[in-house]
């Protein structure tokens, strides 16, 4: 479950993804997508073999594992992208549901993370200033209240910034590999994230150890303030997730 309060509505701009999405063939393969940046571009915070491993051998096992699902299902047709996906498990059958789920997440949330990240620095935009400081007092109060999820979630799992309908933000965060546009699969709280930490100890474990209230705290200076006022925009304007 998501760990917020669940508003009822669901989001009818996510559901028109995958409705809207033609059916082919044959279910596409997905592929690894390429980090923006190079391994050491996120040093000192995160280091090169971290940001190796996680990318390059996490992530791409969440990529063949999901493809594996698609193949092993072959009278479910999808050439949409994850983010169709994941925002309509209910139309994946049941047989693979749940690897889809949690290898679709894991491609999904992954490319997020990543895009949400950079050595470049940046600030918010007005707009997404003035909603933390509704929400949360300001942007210092948005960090310290998304680094506290992070260190609560308890196992391995994400924090998140999420974009309400109401255009109101919110933290929350989830366990394993799902995330907010799971809809009813994490509790329906109709919401569009727009920036998240990933909480799995292969995210930090060889940097921090078992320090993970480090890395949640330094991981502020990577943040691309640009890219989630960017989301901000588009999760208030047009409804939509973008990575
Ligand atoms: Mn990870």
């Amino acid at each position: 479950m998501l760990s917020i309060l669940a508003t009822a509505a669901a989001f009818p701009a996510l559901r028109a993804v995958s409705a809207q999405t033609p059916k082919k063939e044959k279910t596409m393969q997905y592929t690894l997508t390429p980090l923006d940046y190079g391994r050491k571009a996120l040093e000192p915070w995160i280091d090169a073999e971290t940001v190796g491993y996680h990318h390059d051998k996490h992530q791409a096992a969440y990529v063949a594992n999901l493809n594996a699902a698609l193949d092993s299902e072959p009278s479910f047709k999808y050439d949409g992208d994850v983010c169709g996906l994941i925002s309509d498990l209910e139309s994946v059958p049941e047989k693979i549901r749940t690897a889809v789920r949690n290898n679709g997440g894991g491609v999904w949330n992954h490319e997020f993370y990543w895009k949400g990240l950079s050595p470049k620095k940046s600030e918010p935009s007005a707009a997404l200033e003035n909603a933390a400081k509704k929400s949360f007092g300001g942007v210092d109060g948005l960090k310290k209240l998304m680094s506290e999820a992070s260190v609560k979630q308890f196992g391995s799992g994400w924090a998140w910034l999420i974009v309400n309908p109401d255009g109101s933000l919110k933290i929350a965060s989830t366990p394993n590999q799902d995330n907010p546009l799971m809809g009813a699969y994490v509790g329906a709280c109709g919401c569009i994230p727009i920036l998240t930490i990933d909480v799995w100890e292969h995210a930090y474990y060889l940097k921090y150890k078992n320090l993970r209230a480090e890395y949640a705290k330094n991981i502020w200076n990577l943040v691309d303030w640009k890219r989630v006022s960017e989301r901000y925009e588009s999760a208030v304007d047009a409804k939509k997730p973008l990575v």
